[in-house]
């Protein structure tokens, strides 16, 4: 090619780039309800249907977060990568003003569902859009249990899966894949964001791992500690009430330490808030907490009491009926002689005199 036959080729493919533009953005390579039909690997497509604008009615819950919706293309489809998968996933796309990007939905949690508000967020911000429920329908973790390949799909494989089956569902209804894709998430929609860029770098061009849940098996471990500590013992439960006491304390401690007092620690883990100032110096109220019993195991100080409550019902929350202090043995608690016999402030321990025996 000599130098005028190169700058006539520049200029007609100059002429020919803006229109070729011009059909992408209003002319779709298949009609919506034509995607139906689209054959991909591993992949039922289940559902193919142009959405009116502000028709969307969710499978449960209200329609109102849809109702400003443009028009959009739906496409419903089930992945099955091995045999144990049952990935279900949607693909939304705006029918007209598409910015050429895709939008990949994460999920918090252990996941189960479909984000409908995920899908509308970044379809009403002109992407398309996908969401999957990861492999299994239900927000606990009883699918888990000798499904190694859901634990897989869950893990990683769900939200690749879904990427790279809505990347062709866009491009069989656009006649192009997006030009960027980015997805934004947080807590497990956070580890996913991980997963992502550590497995499947070529999927996002960019990703926001928002409050990452990564080190999944410590993070959970963790958890059932907490509540292992927290529900093991009826004596170490935090009822919700003394939550307001909790805050107050630690935001006292060190909410000004980020340089702002906003009722916001900008770090937690450098707080360093010792709960032991919350402990009850008198009868136990919601201003207070009751750590009697570990500060026992854990420090080697040993309570003078421990306040007993009475209940009116079985749970922690119940109100109290009677309070009373359980003394260390060979002490009784004894009445001081005025207020109420039901409040352990009224009571102390005392070591049973020869005068308590006689009466025996
Ligand atoms: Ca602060």
């Amino acid at each position: 090619m000599n130098k005028t036959s190169r700058r006539r080729f520049r200029w007609q493919w100059l002429v020919v780039l803006p229109l070729s533009a011009l059909a992408f953005g209003s002319v779709s390579a298949a009609t919506c309800e034509g995607l139906a039909g689209l054959k991909l690997p591993d992949t039922t497509i289940t559902a193919a249907q142009s959405v009116a604008p502000g028709a969307f009615a969710p499978p449960t819950g209200s329609p109102a977060p849809y109702k400003e919706l443009p028009a959009f293309c739906r496409v419903a489809g089930v992945i099955k990568p091995t045999n144990d998968s049952e990935i279900k996933f949607e693909v939304w796309m705006p029918s007209a003003n598409w910015n050429g990007k895709f939008h990949g939905v994460g999920n918090g949690g252990f996941a189960g569902s479909i984000s409908y508000t995920g899908l509308a967020g970044a379809l009403a911000r002109g992407y398309a859009t996908a969401s999957t429920d990861t492999g299994h329908s239900g927000g606990d973790a009883s699918w888990a249990l000798g499904h190694s390949e859901k634990i897989a799909d869950y893990g990683y494989r769900a939200i690749h899966e879904m990427t790279e089956k809505a990347k062709l569902v866009i491009k069989a209804f656009y006649g192009d894949g997006p030009k960027r894709s980015y997805f934004a998430s947080c807590s497990n929609g956070g580890r996913q964001a991980l997963m992502e860029a550590q497995r499947y770098p070529n999927d996002y061009d960019g990703v926001i791992a928002g409050a990452p849940a990564n080190a999944f098996s410590q993070i959970l471990t963790g958890f059932a500690w907490n509540m292992q500590l927290l529900l093991n013992d009826p004596a170490s439960y935090i009822p919700a009430k003394k939550l307001k006491a909790i805050e107050t304390a630690v935001l006292a401690a060190c909410d000004a330490r980020d340089g702002v007092t906003d009722g916001v620690l900008d770090d937690p883990t450098k707080c360093g808030f010792d709960p032991a100032v919350l402990l009850c110096k008198g009868a136990e109220t919601d201003e207070c907490l009751t750590l009697a019993l570990e500060r026992w195991v854990e420090q080697g100080v040993a309570p003078e009491a421990v306040i007993a409550t009475k209940r009116q019902g079985a749970t922690p929350e119940a109100p109290a009926l009677r309070t009373r202090p359980l003394c260390p043995y060979p002490q009784v608690a004894r009445f001081k002689g005025s207020g109420s016999t039901d409040e352990a402030a009224n009571f102390s321990c005392v070591m049973e005199g020869p005068s308590d025996k006689k009466r025996k």
